[in-house]
Order: structure tokens, then sequence, then C-alpha cells
């Protein structure tokens, strides 16, 4: 066969909607990779779709989330849904085995689900992007629910979890997990927590631990969000125990803001930050372009020099860019 130009974003998403899988893990590739593609296919997505459900799962690394996501795909799959799943994998060095053992350990309960990961290796918080953008993507195609696996150690994997409708966080027995997704913020922004391998000891004190930091979060006004107050599931996700109660408890939260204004501040937050990510990834793609010119190599020549100061080489740049506002304006 002779090889047929590839066709453009429209045309992929043309052929996504009509259920080719391929065109929608090639549409993802592209979101990934950035730049003016990656503009203009999340330009052809109604900037306004309050359909579809996002969920973020979240935790400490090893917590269990990914075998909860394989055992949510088996149960979404025996209502009949069609759920996606964006993990998105630290791949450190140390880790980087990790995205296999995923898809092994998801595939493994994939009946009909859409699993991909997304590497945060080189991506520069392009993450920030390509994260909100590729769940739009797939929550437009129907997929339902789009579930976002991400580990709760990064600012911007928090920002990313808490762009979701429901954000999910998964602890294990010990007081450990709890205190320290407590500390990095993660409590304040979970609406369902949940205490994973709970055939270990001490997952009756961990939920207990668990119910005082909320308490003390109403008391000292750290609950004052919208919403209400998270349910906390015990889940054993090497044998599922748990694992309906814990969907029921997603929707559950789901309905709770569709029934308020809840969902659309929420899609209004995730929005936000969208255009915060796009407007980063923007203005760093055009200092890149600045800095790559024989003017900017002089600038930084200068400045590595100490003939230049920091401060004036950047307006010099940035006067390079485009139109700069008057003087005393
Ligand atoms: N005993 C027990 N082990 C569990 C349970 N859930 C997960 N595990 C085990 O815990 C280990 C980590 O599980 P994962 O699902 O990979 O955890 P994760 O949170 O996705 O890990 P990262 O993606 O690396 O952050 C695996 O060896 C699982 O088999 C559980 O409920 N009980
Ligand atoms: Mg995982």
């Amino acid at each position: 066969m002779s090889p047929s130009p590839s066709p453009g974003p429209a045309a992929l998403l043309r052929v996504a909607r009509g259920g080719d899988r391929r065109a929608v893990a090639r549409l993802i590739t592209l979101v990934e990779r950035g730049g003016d593609t990656a503009l203009e296919i999340a330009g052809l997505l109604p900037a306004a779709d309050d359909a579809g459900h996002v969920i973020g799962i979240t935790g400490a690394p090893g917590a269990g989330k990914s075998s909860l996501t394989g055992r949510l795909l088996a149960c979404l799959a025996d209502a009949g849904r069609t759920p996606a799943v964006l993990a998105v994998d630290p791949s450190s060095p140390l880790t980087g085995g990790a995205i296999l053992g995923d898809r092994v350990r998801m595939d493994g309960f994939a009946a009909g689900a859409f699993v991909r990961s997304m590497a945060t290796r080189g991506q520069q918080g392009g993450l920030a992007f390509a994260v909100p953008a590729t769940t739009r993507l797939l929550a437009h195609l129907g997929f339902d629910p789009v579930i976002v696996e991400t580990t709760g150690v990064g600012q911007v994997e928090v920002d990313i979890a808490s762009a979701a409708d429901t954000t999910v966080l998964v602890t294990s027995p010990g007081w450990g997990d709890a205190v320290q997704a407590n500390k990095a913020g993660l409590l304040e922004l979970a609406d369902v927590l949940v205490v994973n391998k709970a055939d270990r000891p001490g997952a009756r004190d961990a939920r207990r631990d668990l119910e005082l930091m909320l308490d003390l979060g109403h008391i000292s006004g750290l609950e004052a969000r919208a919403g209400r107050r998270p349910e906390i599931v015990l889940t054993v996700a090497t044998t599922g125990d748990g694992v309906p109660e814990l969907l029921a408890a997603a929707d559950a939260h789901r309905a709770s803001l569709a029934a308020g204004d809840g969902l659309v501040a929420r899609r209004r937050r995730g929005r936000r930050l969208e255009l915060a990510a796009t407007l980063e990834r923007s203005l760093r793609a055009l200092v890149d372009t600045a800095m790559d010119t024989p003017a900017g190599r002089r600038v930084l020549a200068d400045v590595e020099a100490g003939t230049m100061s920091p401060a004036d080489a950047c307006a010099v740049l940035l006067a390079g860019m485009g139109p700069q506002p008057p003087r005393g304006a």
C-alpha cells in the first residue's frame, strides 16, 4: 500500500468521532507534542462542553491508584459504560518501568476502555497544557468517565488532579500517607477519600485519622470550599472489595455538583488553569524563537560576558518580539 498523506487534525477528529481508536491515539500524540497543531486541536473542541465526568485519581506512589483504576474499569464495563484512562506517569529514571507496569496491571481489566500513558519526562510544563486538552478531547468523544491518574507529588500534578470534576485521593493504612497528603494540600482538594489496602492492619485507624483531619479542617475553615464533606471509602484493589462503593461515591459527587452550581464552578476553574497553561506554553515558544535569532544569541553572549544586565537584555528581547506599550503608560 502506498503511504497516503497523513490527515490533518480536523479530519482526524471526524474519524475519531466515528469511534476509531487509532485516530484518538494519534490526536493525543499531536496534543502531547505541542506546537501549533496542538493548539489547533484544542481549538477544534467546543470551549464549553459540560458533558462527561473527569475523575482525577491521585495519591502517594504505590498507594494502589493503578490497581484501583483497573478495578474501576471492570466495574464500568459491567455497567455498560466506556471509560478512558490517562495515566500521567512521573517516569523518572527510578520509576521508568512504571509505564509498562501500569499498562500491564490496567490492561488486565481494560475491557473496552481506552488507556493511555502520558510521560512527564521532558514535558517541561507542557503537561499542564496537554492533560486538560486531552481530557477535554476524550470527554468530547464520549468517553465516560475520563479517569486521570497522577502521583500527587508535584504542583502541576496537584493542579491537574484538582482540575477534575471529582478528585479521588488514595491513601493506604499508616498515619504517614494521610499526613503527607494533608501537608501537600491534597486533603483540601479531595472529593472522595480512599483508604486502599484495607486488607492490611490499620485500615480502620486510617479512616479515623482522615475523619479527624476533616473535622479539624472544618474548624479551621479549610473546608469552606463549595461541596460536601468528602466520603471515605475503604477498598482492597487486589480483590476489588469496595470498588463499586468507590464508583458510587464518585458518581454521587458528580451528581451533587450538577445539582448545584458546583460543576459550572469546577469547569470554570479548569478552563482558567488551561488558559494559563496555554499562555505559558505559547510564551515559552516565543522566547525560544527569539533566543534562536542572531540578535538573541548576541544578547545572550553579552549577558554571559557581563557587559549587559539581564534586565536590559530582557527589555531588548521583549522589544524584538512585538509592539510594547508606550513608556510611562
Ligand atoms: N495488599 C494490598 N496490596 C495492594 C492493594 N492495592 C494495590 N496493592 C499493591 O500495591 C502495589 C502498588 O500498586 P499500584 O496500583 O501500582 O499503585 P500506584 O499508586 O498506581 O503506584 P504508582 O503509579 O507507582 O504511584 C502493587 O504491588 C499492588 O499489587 C491492596 O488493596 N492490598
Ligand atoms: Mg500507578
